[in-house]
């Protein structure tokens, strides 16, 4: 079992497609783990992005990334990392194959709808960044058995 960060961006909230994109995880099996939506400030923006911190569009993509709400979310299946990069497709919405969350919903690499974790490494790090340790979530959690 794995664990990966998947995070709809502002553009992706703003068009409505939050339901769309958590439809196509669940259909394809993956298990929803944890999710919210927030605003995210200019610091953890540039902690998310910091190894694109010397690129020329850097500015661009944290201003972009703190113009509204984003939805973050942890799913978990059998290869949970390379399967939602798969779902989510390629980089460049010009290239993602029909399909594709990035190929049906976007036309442009500026604003391509969703992140999800490139490695183990990466999914670790972003999870602990938006959710904190799974040991000490930041937020009350409910166990659903115990509700009735
Ligand atoms: P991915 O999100 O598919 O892992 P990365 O890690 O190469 O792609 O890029 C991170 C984010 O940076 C992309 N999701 C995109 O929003 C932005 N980005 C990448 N390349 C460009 C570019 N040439 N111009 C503007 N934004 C870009």
């Amino acid at each position: 079992m794995e664990r990966t960060f998947v995070m709809v961006k502002p553009d992706g909230v703003r068009r409505g497609l939050v339901g769309p994109i958590l439809t196509r995880f669940e259909q394809k099996g993956f298990k929803l783990q944890d999710l919210k939506l927030m605003m995210i400030d200019r610091e953890l923006a540039e902690q998310h992005y910091g190894e694109h911190r010397e690129r020329p569009f850097f500015g661009e993509l944290v201003s972009f990334l703190t113009s509204g709400k984003v939805c973050a979310m942890v799913w978990e299946g059998p290869n949970a990392i390379a399967g939602a990069r798969l779902l989510i497709g390629q980089t460049n919405p010009a290239n993602a194959a029909p399909g594709t969350i990035r190929g049906d919903f976007a036309l442009e690499v500026s604003e391509n709808i969703i992140h999800g974790s490139d490695s183990a490494e990466s999914a670790g790090r972003e999870i602990a960044l938006f959710f904190g340790d799974a040991e000490e979530p930041d937020i009350p959690r409910f166990n659903i058995d115990e509700i009735d």
